[in-house]
């Protein structure tokens, strides 16, 4: 059971003072040279990771996977991915963390499975096979055509004709992502029991990839043109989602100190409220895509600015409400570098800029998410053509949009935001592939590992990595950042991002240009409790792309 959260004042459960870090493996470090990360190399920096000072790591899918979505496409719950290592390596790994304090939530993906998965393989063998309802089959039209005009994230319709069969099995993602049906009770319960297989190695909760998708729209009817634009908000509103998650809570969650955290993909914030108002007893938290997507539109690249982006810290502030709580992150596996997208990644400001960001993640309200390599300030990679992506998602649109976009805006795009980007290997020293591995790695080693890397940056005291250090160890102490009110006193600043959180007044500088920022007389500045800023009377002058923390006194 986690600490009574029926009403705001209950006792705080940990997750809401946890500092997350997310560990895509495929990339982390690899220890046996075949050029992919691996679960020893996740247990070989976990002293790296308890001196940053991170609290619970979310880890991306480590189970048996062909890898058609790099373990986003399930084979075997049950069983460690092969080239991620053993069950042996994810006992140690855990043992190992729990050792050093550092919780771990795994990544729980179960919209979809992999069409490898034994159940998969049954369900499409014939109609009447028991497994035939763990997925969800539907005829041809008179046509022959597909059930209805779902699209799929990574290409073309969002259903495959199975000629063994006759029929058609949906899918969101990739073909081989087939969709599990959650109106099947036995699909649910396979679902209890492998959530509950992993809490009883001792895990503390998941991350619930697209969680929202899992009740389908009844009838399955099909989208207009309108919803065809970004179907994720059909196919997370169906209300029988709320049902499911009771439901895992009553059969799983409550038996446990757990923390859920559902990838809320298609979820407004006004609706997000829903799956995470503690006394709905669903989800505690989510990650919506509010401020990572501001700036994207399907594959194509938009633009964003910071009055924009306070904008949306203010709705989503206030969305929550008083029985939620927020999450807080500018990037993770499935988007650009936060310092490429929202920073500027010229090698003059590359490391400034990513400093600004790491304090904007680590002084909003809420709980903050850095995703690997973020404590670095790692960049977008240059990739010259489409055939350097990996993503199947890349290619996938690609397929799409060719009959009617050039080859150089597709690929510009891609560049700016394909999620490759944050998929580069860890750069970990200035050496050959960033000390990421002996072999030839799955994906280039981005070339400014030279001066981007976690070796040199250990040693240069107002490094990017130093200072997130230094700001994870500052929050630990400071209850206005863990819990004081979030209030924006400048939404219109168009160059500095100033707000309040409790006594204290976080001032951000977004641009090169130094600034004189000018406080309003009522609040009081008392001096500079972080970063570096030189305060006359009630101005404050910041170099360009830096932060300052100032504490502030009442009059
Ligand atoms: O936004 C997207 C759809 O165009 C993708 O970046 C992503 O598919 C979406 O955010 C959902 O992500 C999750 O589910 C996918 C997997 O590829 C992503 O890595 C995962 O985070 C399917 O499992
Ligand atoms: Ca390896």
């Amino acid at each position: 059971m986690t600490a009574n959260s029926t009403s705001p004042t209950a006792a705080r459960p940990w997750w809401k003072d946890a500092v997350i870090y997310q560990i895509y493996p495929r990339s982390f470090l690899d220890t046996n040279g075949d050029g992919v990360g691996d679960l020893p190399g996740i247990t070989a920096k976990l002293d790296y990771l308890k001196a940053l000072g991170v609290d619970v790591v979310w880890l991306s899918p480590h189970f048996d996977s062909p890898n058609a979505d790099n373990g986003y496409d399930i084979r075997d719950y049950r069983k460690v991915m092969a080239e991620f290592g053993t069950m042996a390596d994810f006992d140690a790994m855990l043992a190992g963390m729990t050792a050093r304090g550092i919780r771990l939530i795994i990544d729980l993906v179960v919209n979809h499975s992999s069409d490898e998965h034994a159940w998969f393989v049954e369900s499409r063998k014939s109609r009447d096979n028991p497994y035939r309802d763990y997925y969800i089959w539907r005829d041809p039209k008179p046509d022959g055509g597909p059930p209805n005009n779902y699209r799929a994230f990574f290409g073309g319709p969002a259903w495959t004709f199975d000629e063994g069969s006759g029929q058609y099995y949906l899918h969101y993602f990739a073909a081989k992502q087939p969709d599990l049906n959650w109106d099947n009770p036995k699909v649910r319960q396979e679902v209890w029991d492998l959530m509950r297989f992993w809490l009883d190695k001792g895990v503390s909760g998941f991350r619930m990839d697209v969680i929202p998708f899992i009740a389908k729209t009844s009838g399955l009817p099909d989208l207009t043109s309108e919803e065809l634009r970004a179907p994720q908000f059909v196919y997370a509103g169906d209300p029988r989602l709320h049902d499911h998650l009771r439901e895992m809570r009553r059969e799983v969650l409550d038996h446990y100190d757990t923390m859920t955290v559902g990838e809320a993909f298609g979820v407004r914030p006004e609706k997000a409220r829903d799956l995470i108002d503690s006394r709905r007893r669903e989800l505690d938290l989510v990650i919506n895509f509010d401020i990572v997507r501001m700036d994207i539109d399907g594959w194509r690249k938009t633009s964003w600015t910071l009055p924009r982006l306070k904008a949306l810290y203010t709705e989503l502030d206030q969305a929550v409400g008083p029985f939620g709580w927020n999450t807080v992150f500018l990037s993770n596996h499935d988007n650009p570098r936060s310092v490429s997208h929202f920073g500027d990644d010229d090698p003059a400001w590359v490391e400034r800029s990513a400093k600004v960001l790491n304090t904007l993640i680590l002084t909003q309200r809420g709980t903050p998410f850095l995703y690997q390599g973020e404590e670095l300030g790692m960049t977008n990679y240059p990739f010259r053509t489409l055939d350097d992506f990996d993503d199947l998602e890349v290619a996938g649109r690609w397929r799409d949009v060719k009959h009617r976009v050039s080859e150089a805006e597709y690929l510009a795009n891609a560049r700016a935001m394909g999620r490759d980007n944050a998929r580069t290997p860890m750069q970990w020293t200035s050496g050959p592939n960033g000390g990421f591995t002996t072999g030839r790695p799955w994906l280039p080693v981005n070339p400014n590992t030279a001066t981007i890397n976690a070796a040199a940056e250990a040693e240069r005291p107002d490094s990017v990595l130093n200072h997130t250090r230094a700001l994870i160890a500052f929050r630990r102490d400071s209850i206005d950042l863990r819990e004081g009110d979030y209030r924006d006193i400048d939404p219109d600043h168009e160059q500095v991002f100033a707000y309040r959180r409790g006594k204290l007044l976080v001032l951000l500088n977004f641009e090169r240009e130094a600034v004189r920022y000018a406080v309003p007389a009522e609040q009081a500045l008392h001096g500079v409790v972080f970063g570096s800023a030189e305060i006359q009377g009630q101005t404050v002058r910041l170099d360009g792309w830096t932060s300052a923390i100032l504490e502030v006194g009442a009059g």
